[in-house]
């Protein structure tokens, strides 16, 4: 039984390696909210996805703290869990922002593995002890900058590489990179950038045996995706749109994706996405972990997540030296003949370094329970 005590948000902005380039924008730092919930002398810690503008999706950090810090700790209060599974139907009255809901539930789920003792993977259900590793490489200023990313990625012993697209960076920037590695596992992801009248260009795609192309089309359009998956040969994958379970099961009635993003944050928690995982699982339907430039808590998480048996494709989860130079949480997380380990501590398995908390945070707000 956990009764939380007292819930804090912290309005961090951490510095990345490198900008992060997608065909909706450019991210140099990443301004993050982290829950940390503490009960019975213990304190769980959870990340929300979210981010500083509403681009990915409508959700973004404000956002989030206005909705869990107005409406969702109203909810909580004063009640107990048995299990984290109970938080989502408490927080149902809310409609939408799941990357608010889900931060919480993470902090839940590290208390509830915390008081088991166990590490989260082992609570979740997970089968691995390491897991493949993915790279996200964001849109470059040209075509052999982006190749001498890649290969400096593929030496590092990344074993999946995904280009971000938009139109006018999309044929020529994969070819390129295809010419060049012509065995490398390789996805393109075009956050949405797309309308079904593209359909004839981005069939070109085809050439490149491609694992999958990722959320091509606008995120409320799944009969898009469905008309476009019956004229392409390579695999739809749905990230934005799959905000639910709900919207997953949608999504593969109508043949709308045929690989599944899983983002605990985007489907409004970890309970959402185990359900997501085994619908996915019952029909065969593949899945792997996407990233949000998550600090060393959420990468925790995901990792553990992506240690379930459903998840057989490599992840978009990365080592720490890829996004920050110094991460909140500790140790950081190495890529290990191209795989990134499951930590086996208690809960999320890294401690958060309170003095780089500190350091990174420029807002924060504190309810007693
Ligand atoms: O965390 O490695 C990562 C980033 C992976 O490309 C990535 N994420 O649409 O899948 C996606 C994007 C969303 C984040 S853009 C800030
Ligand atoms: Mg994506």
């Amino acid at each position: 039984m956990i009764r939380p005590e007292r819930i804090s948000l912290h309005l961090v902005e951490l510095p990345l390696v490198q900008p992060f380039v997608t065909s909706f924008g450019e991210e140099r730092v990443r301004r993050v909210l982290l829950v940390s919930m503490t009960a019975d002398g213990l304190i769980g810690w959870g990340e929300c996805v979210a981010g500083a503008g509403p681009w990915y999706s409508a959700e973004t950090v404000d956002t989030a703290r206005h909705v869990i810090g107005d409406f969702a700790l109203p909810l909580v209060r004063g009640r107990a869990f048995d299990h984290p599974r109970e938080l989502a139907a408490v927080l149902a009255p809310i409609r939408g922002h799941p990357m608010a809901k889900a931060a919480l539930e993470a902090a839940l789920w590290d208390l509830h593995a915390q008081a088991a003792g166990k590490p989260l993977a082992q609570v979740l259900g997970a089968v691995r002890t390491e897991v493949p590793a993915g790279v996200s490489v964001g849109i470059q200023p040209n075509i052999p900058a982006l190749v001498e990313r890649v290969a400096a990625f593929v030496e590092q012993g990344y074993q999946r590489v995904k280009l971000k697209v938009k139109p006018g960076w999309d044929v020529e920037p994969v070819a390129a990179v295809r010419e060049r590695f012509p065995d490398l596992p390789l996805s393109v992801d075009a956050n949405a950038a797309y309308t079904l009248d593209d359909a004839n260009h981005l069939r070109k795609l085809d050439r490149f045996d491609l694992l999958m192309v990722e959320q091509p089309l606008p995120y409320d359009d799944l009969v898009g995706h469905a008309r476009l998956a019956r004229t392409l040969s390579t695999p739809i994958c749905l990230d934005e749109s799959l905000s639910s379970p709900h919207r997953a099961w949608e999504a593969l009635e109508i043949g709308a994706c045929r690989i599944i993003n899983v983002k605990q944050g985007r489907l409004g928690g970890l309970s959402a996405a185990l359900a997501v995982h085994d619908l996915a699982q019952g029909r065969g339907v593949p899945l792997w972990c996407g990233g949000m430039l998550e600090t060393g808590i959420g990468r925790a998480l995901n990792v553990a997540l992506a240690a379930l048996p459903g998840f057989t494709l490599p992840h978009d989860i990365s080592a720490t030296d890829r996004y920050y130079y110094q991460d909140l949480a500790v140790p950081p997380f190495h890529l290990e003949r191209g795989f990134i380990r499951v930590p086996q501590g208690t809960g999320l398995g890294v401690e958060m370094d309170l003095a780089r908390l500190h350091r990174f945070t420029v807002a924060s707000w504190a309810w007693q329970l």
